[in-house]
């Protein structure tokens, strides 16, 4: 039976490889136009900008980066206003795309892989860091940052997307932070009365890794930061919040800075999973009372998708891997074998506060990345999930449809834009006064192989299988992205 499903799942492919590589190719140019080439129409009441952060550049003079998180940061704003929609990207002029545009080659290591050429001695204990900004994009305490999580944020103007420069929040970062780039609003902040709040991390991880966790007000003002040492080395690219908690995951991983020392290879590949090894649950209080560890199977998670309490638990919704592949030194990601790796599924996590104990359940098989929700239930109990999902509900396959999940029900809508469409991470913008948690729209860019552009997408939350209200088509492709965040005038 085992043999006969994977038989048919790849006999009946939902992309074409060739087609899914062509969203890996840079875009260096910076468009700024009205788009008038739409099907459907964009809801008149669909107020706001989109931003969106990715990688725009995947080489340097025909000098291909390593691995796409290595590539140099662009952001695209997608303003949508009475009903019309407007486009523009730049490149988030970091100290090192100005110094590499200048130079016409590469001059820094990448964390995943990308060495400067002339071989393992060209390399050899270069350390310093190339900050691409190249992961999400916020908008808070009205500063436009560009995020990327092992250096501090690029501040850039909201309306013409200058870079401004770096940016120490004020002096909350101090010389050296990191700043991760999944930062966690929440909505309703009791320690700051009632008013929302942004709370993010940063890690140091060596031996044993420093956790610092800040709070801050919708003015930019400090409201706590603390900092811990958890054991061990850790690497952790996402947490999760609830109106108590700060949670985070510490995958069960090995690292050898060896082979990056001396120049063969990237900080990232020499992270090495291990299988056998539990993950660690570490559940931090963001007001009073101790750290708790708790530990469960083997697996590894980059996103969570939310949590919230429930009477002595906590339940953490997160995409884990069963296992994280090894990169071997002549793999290219564009050649990904997509059978060969696990894919990403979601898991619900429910920790008991007084036992210690986990319980973890799948549900959702089908591959999946890049969690939505509701803006106002970030650490709440929520009932709808949207995520970029494989059209086919087997196996590991390229993101190209958006899955609707109802966590009450466990009923599922699919939105695909197979075969010739690749989808990004949907955001989701309720509409304005809507009381359903599904009222509003769901908006993604999608590559579309075919016409070599990316449309962006629009569709409606509450029913994902009427298909698009809007397809808007750029006139040109934005390589496939990482995050992005709506920000409403
Ligand atoms: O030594 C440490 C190790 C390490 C790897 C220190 C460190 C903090 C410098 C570090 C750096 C980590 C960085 C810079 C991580 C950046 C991650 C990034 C840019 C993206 C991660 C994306 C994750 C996923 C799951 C993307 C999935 C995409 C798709 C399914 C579709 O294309
Ligand atoms: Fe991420």
């Amino acid at each position: 039976n085992l043999i006969s499903t994977s038989l048919n799942s790849s006999d009946s492919l939902s992309y074409d490889l060739q087609a899914w590589q062509k969203g890996y190719l840079s875009q260096p140019h910076e468009y700024d136009y009205w788009i008038d080439d739409i099907e459907g129409e964009i809801p008149p009441e669909l107020e706001g900008t989109l931003y969106r952060n990715g990688p725009g550049l995947l080489e340097i003079n025909g000098q291909a980066f390593r691995h796409p998180f290595d590539g140099d940061g662009m952001i695209s704003a997608i303003r949508f206003t009475n009903g019309r929609a407007h486009y523009c990207n730049r490149f988030v002029r970091t100290q090192g795309y100005v110094e590499e545009q200048k130079a016409g080659k590469i001059l820094y290591r990448g964390v995943f892989g990308t060495q400067k050429p002339g071989g393992w001695l060209a390399n050899f204990m270069d350390l310093r860091i190339k900050n691409i900004a190249n992961t999400q994009v916020i908008y808070w305490a009205g500063k436009l940052l560009a995020l990327w999580e092992a250096a501090q944020p690029y501040r850039l103007d909201p309306h013409t997307l200058e870079t401004i420069g770096i940016d120490d929040l004020d002096g909350i970062l101090e010389p050296g932070d990191g700043f991760a780039a999944h930062v966690r609003i929440d909505p309703n902040c009791e320690e700051n009365g009632g008013e929302p709040c942004l709370v993010n991390f940063s890690i140091k991880p060596k031996l044993s890794t420093l956790i610092t966790i800040y709070e801050i007000s919708s003015q930019g003002k400090l409201l706590k930061k603390q900092v811990h040492s958890v054991p061990g080395f850790a690497f952790i690219h996402d947490f999760a919040i609830t109106p108590n908690y700060c949670i985070f995951f510490q995958n069960p991983v090995k690292f050898n800075p060896i082979p990056y020392l001396l120049g063969f290879s990237g900080a990232g590949e020499c992270i090495k999973f291990q299988p056998k090894d539990p993950t660690k649950i570490i559940v931090i209080p963001r007001n009073s009372g101790k750290i708790k560890y708790f530990e469960t199977s083997s697996g590894f998670v980059f996103h969570h998708a939310n949590a919230y309490e429930a009477q002595d638990r906590i339940i953490v919704d997160s995409i884990c891997y069963e296992s994280l592949p090894e990169v071997r030194p002549n793999d290219d990601y564009r050649e990904t074998d997509f059978s060969r790796l696990d894919p990403g599924q979601l898991w619900r996590f429910s920790l008991d506060l007084t036992t210690g104990k986990v319980e973890k359940n799948r549900i959702e098989s089908r591959c999946c990345e890049f969690p939505a929700l509701h803006p106002n239930l970030m650490g709440r109990p929520y009932r709808y999930l949207y995520l970029g999902a494989a059209h086919s509900p087997q196996g590991n396959a390229p993101l190209q449809a958006i899955l609707k999940l109802d966590l009450n029900t466990q009923q599922r809508q699919l939105w695909s834009a197979a075969p010739e469409g690749f989808v990004s991470e949907p955001v989701f913008v309720p509409r304005k006064n809507a009381i359903a948690e599904d009222d509003g729209w769901l908006l993604t860019v999608v590559y579309d192989s075919h016409h070599h552009r990316s449309d962006i997408v629009i569709l409606d939350g509450r029913d994902l299988t009427q298909g698009a209200i809007a397809r808007l088509h750029l006139k040109h492709h934005i390589p496939y992205g990482l995050h992005g965040t709506f920000v409403t005038p």
